[in-house]
C-alpha cells in the first residue's frame, strides 16, 4: 500500500516527502505534480534513488490518468497538497486557480472514490487547506478557528474554500474518510522565490529593494513548515474523519516587523553592504488589491485532541531558513531562469 502526496515537488510537498521517507521506513509513496512553474524536481533530489518512493509527472484534473495511477498502484492515503497557491497570481490571472484547486480537487476526490469502492480499500483523503478562507481578522478580533464562518477574499482562497466544501461535501454525502487541515503561512526550505520570505531573504542578501506592501503593517502567522509537516502526518494518522483542525505557528508579526527582523539577521550573517544596514532597502510598494489585514490562528482543538503543537523557535527557524537559501545559491538561480524545467528530462525522462 502508497500513499499518494500530490503537489509533491513544490515546497510544502517536497518537506512532507522528506520526513516521511526519513521517518516512516516501511511507508511508499507516489508522488503526482505537474511541474507547474512552482514544482521543481530538484527539491526531491534526495528522494530519487529510495526505493519507496516513486514520481509520476501528470495533472490533478486529468480523470483518465489519476483512474489508471490508482489502478496500477493501491493507494490508502491522499495527501492532497497540489495547488496553485500565490494570492498575487491569482489576482492577475484566476484561471488556473479554478482548474487545479477547484477542478482538480473534485476529480482526485472521484477518482479516489471510484478507486476505493472497487477494491474495497479503506482509504484517507487529507486536504491541505489555509486559513485565507477564513478571510482578513480585525486588530482586536479572536484567531480563526474550525467554528469559524467562510469568507474568503482573494480568487485564491475562494478556490480553496471551494474545495474545502467538495471534500466536506464527499464525506458527508459518500461517506470518504476525509481529514481537512487549514493552516497559517509557511516557511523554511524549498520554497519558491515569490512569496514573501523568500523574496525579502534572497532580495536582502543580494542587497536589493525590498518590496513591502501598502504600509508594511499586515499581519501573518507563520509557521516552520517542518511543524507544518509534523501536524499532516499527525492530522492523517491520528485526526478523526470529517474533521478539520487548525494549524498556526502562534507567531503573529506584522510584515515591516518580520522584513527588519530579517534584515538584521542577514546583516550578521553575510558581508554587511557599503551603503549601511540592509533595512535601508525597505521600499514600500502599491499595496495588494483587497489585502487581507491580518491572519492569526487557534490551534487548540489540533493541540488538546491530537497532541500536536508547533516545536521551533521562530528567530532560530527563520535563522536556518536564511542559512538555506545561502547554501543553495545553485538551486534559486535556476528558479529564477526557469531552468530548472530541463532537470527533468535530464533525470527523469523515461523513469516516471
Ligand atoms: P507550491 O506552489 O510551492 O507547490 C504546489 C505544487 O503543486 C507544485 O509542485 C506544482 O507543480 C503542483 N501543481 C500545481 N498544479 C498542479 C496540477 N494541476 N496537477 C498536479 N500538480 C500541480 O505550494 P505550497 O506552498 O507547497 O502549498 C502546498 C499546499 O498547501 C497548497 O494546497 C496550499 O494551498 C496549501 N497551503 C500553503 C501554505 C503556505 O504558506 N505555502 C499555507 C497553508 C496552506
Ligand atoms: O513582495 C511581497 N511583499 C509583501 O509585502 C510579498 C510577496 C508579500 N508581501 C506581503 C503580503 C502578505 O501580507 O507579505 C505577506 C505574505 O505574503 P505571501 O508570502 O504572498 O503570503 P500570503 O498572501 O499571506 O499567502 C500565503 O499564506 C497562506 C501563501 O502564499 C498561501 O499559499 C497560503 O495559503
Amino acid at each position: 500500500m502508497a500513499w499518494l502526496i500530490t503537489g509533491g515537488a513544490g515546497f510544502i510537498g517536497s518537506n512532507l516527502v522528506h520526513r516521511i521517507l526519513r521517518e516512516l521506513p516501511e511507508q511508499d509513496i507516489v508522488v503526482l505534480d505537474a511541474l507547474t512553474y512552482a514544482g521543481n524536481l530538484a527539491n526531491l533530489e534526495q528522494a530519487r534513488d529510495n526505493p519507496r518512493f516513486r514520481f509520476v509527472r501528470g495533472d490533478i484534473t486529468d480523470r483518465d490518468l489519476l483512474d489508471s495511477l490508482f489502478a496500477e498502484v493501491s493507494i490508502d492515503g491522499v495527501f492532497h497538497l497540489a495547488a496553485e497557491s500565490h494570492v498575487d497570481r491569482s489576482i492577475l490571472d484566476a484561471g488556473a486557480f479554478i482548474k487545479t484547486n477547484v477542478e482538480g480537487t473534485h476529480a482526485l476526490l472521484e477518482a479516489a472514490r471510484k478507486a476505493w469502492v472497487e477494491q474495497s480499500i479503506k482509504g484517507r483523503f487529507l486536504h491541505v487547506s489555509t486559513d485565507e478562507v477564513f478571510g482578513s481578522l480585525g486588530p482586536a478580533d479572536p484567531p480563526f478557528s474550525e467554528t469559524t464562518n467562510y469568507a474568503p477574499n482573494s480568487p485564491y482562497s475562494a478556490s480553496k474554500a471551494a474545495s474545502d466544501h467538495l471534500v466536506r461535501a464527499c464525506h458527508h454525502t459518500h461517506g470518504m474518510d476525509t481529514v481537512t487541515t487549514n493552516c497559517s503561512n509557511n516557511f523554511g526550505p524549498w520554497q519558491f522565490p515569490e512569496k514573501m520570505i523568500p523574496v525579502m531573504i534572497c532580495n536582502a542578501i543580494e542587497g536589493k529593494k525590498l518590496p513591502v506592501y501598502g504600509d508594511g503593517m499586515n499581519v501573518r502567522d507563520w509557521l516552520y513548515v517542518e511543524d507544518h509537516c509534523e501536524a499532516l502526518l499527525t492530522a492523517f494518522l491520528k485526526g478523526r474523519g470529517g474533521e478539520t483542525y487548525c494549524i498556526g505557528g502562534d507567531n503573529e508579526v506584522p510584515n515591516i516587523e518580520l522584513v527588519h527582523a530579517l534584515c538584521d539577521l542577514i546583516d550578521e550573517m553575510v558581508a554587511p553592504l557599503a551603503n549601511g544596514p540592509r533595512r535601508g532597502l525597505v521600499t514600500y510598494v502599491k499595496d495588494r488589491p483587497g489585502h487581507d489585514r491580518r491572519y492569526a490562528i487557534d490551534f487548540s482543538k489540533i493541540e488538546r485532541e491530537l497532541g500536536w503543537r508547533p516545536r521551533h523557535d521562530f528567530r532560530g527557524a527563520l535563522r536556518q531558513t536564511v542559512q538555506w537559501y545561502l547554501d543553495h545559491e545553485g538551486w534559486l538561480a535556476s528558479c529564477r531562469s526557469g531552468e530548472y524545467r530541463e532537470y527533468y528530462d535530464l533525470n527523469y525522462a523515461g523513469r516516471c
